[in-house]
């Protein structure tokens, strides 16, 4: 990943900037260029943004150079009698067919890309995740852990290792290299799921179930947010992840459910979900706060 990074133009600025890591997580001082990816689609998408600044660069140049040269070699004075000639048929087949090349080299990766963000073949576990107005729930149907609602940590409650407007206090806690497939829905209005580190963005959407899936690469804590206006609470709505080794995250799990009792399964997301019976109005009006 290093040497794709640096290969960007905007990671040979980073260059410029000593003492700069790009590490897993939270919010970095002068930070540039894309989060760390920590999941084989967020790797992709790193690599993908980068051909594409690239190509983008290169057009930019060929284009500047073009422009120069007009201006240089055409001008009145340098060019007193200008050429009458209205066609080139090998000019005109080049402009057309090098920019068809282009969008084909585009094409090919972003069709790839868009296929393999959108499902994993045989998932190991799934996470359930519902927007609400103003806060998360996160639901793990195969582990039998019931919905828990996760809130962010007010400013005067946050503890030294907490970061203001990211930290929660029940973060979501995923084990690490394993196909995790992610059920986003919402209770009340559009709430959108993202964690950069992951390349994850997915609209919750009342009474529809979208999908997407992770793999976490790399153990530490990421955070993401709500990224679709949601109300006045929408800019206090964070996500933090803990990815955690498998063995942890099961010890995790086990104290979960011993924790409560299991009187029914799990329920799961369907079609006719009722928002009315999505969250008390106990937890609405906390966290309306
Ligand atoms: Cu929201």
């Amino acid at each position: 990943m290093r040497v794709t990074r640096l290969a960007s133009v905007a990671g040979l600025l980073l260059l410029a900037v000593p003492g700069v890591a790009l590490a897993a997580g939270g919010p970095q001082d002068w930070a540039m260029n894309l989060r760390e990816p920590a999941s084989p689609v967020m790797e992709q998408l790193t690599s993908f943004h980068n051909l594409l600044l690239w190509i983008t660069g290169g057009i930019v140049a060929l284009v500047t150079v073009l422009l120069l040269v007009v201006i240089v070699k055409f001008n009145a004075k340098a060019n007193p009698t200008p050429s009458r000639n209205a066609h080139n048929t090998l000019i005109e087949v080049v402009w057309t067919v090098v920019p068809v090349i282009i969008l084909v080299v585009i094409a090919i990766p972003s069709f790839r890309l868009l296929y393999f963000m959108d499902r994993v073949e045989e998932p190991e576990m799934t996470l359930v995740v519902r927007g609400y107005q103003w806060y998360w729930g996160y639901e793990y149907p195969d582990q039998q852990i019931e919905e828990y609602s996760s809130f962010l940590v007010e400013d005067e409650n946050l503890q030294p290792d907490q970061l203001r407007l990211l930290s929660v206090d029940n973060p979501i806690v995923l084990p690490v290299d394993t196909d995790i497939e992610i059920l986003v829905t919402a209770g009340d209005v559009l709430h959108s799921f993202a964690i950069p580190n992951l390349g994850l963005k997915t609209d919750a959407v009342p009474g529809q179930t979208n999908h997407t899936w992770t793999r976490i690469t790399e153990p530490g804590t990421y955070y993401g947010m709500c990224s679709e206006l949601c109300g006045t609470g929408h800019g206090y709505m964070p996500i933090e992840i803990r990815a955690v080794s498998r063995a942890a995250f099961d010890d995790w799990v086990e104290q979960q459910v011993a924790g409560r009792e299991l009187a029914e399964p799990p329920v799961l997301l369907t079609r006719d979900y009722d928002p009315a019976s999505a969250g008390d109005a106990s937890r609405i009006a906390r966290a309306g706060q």
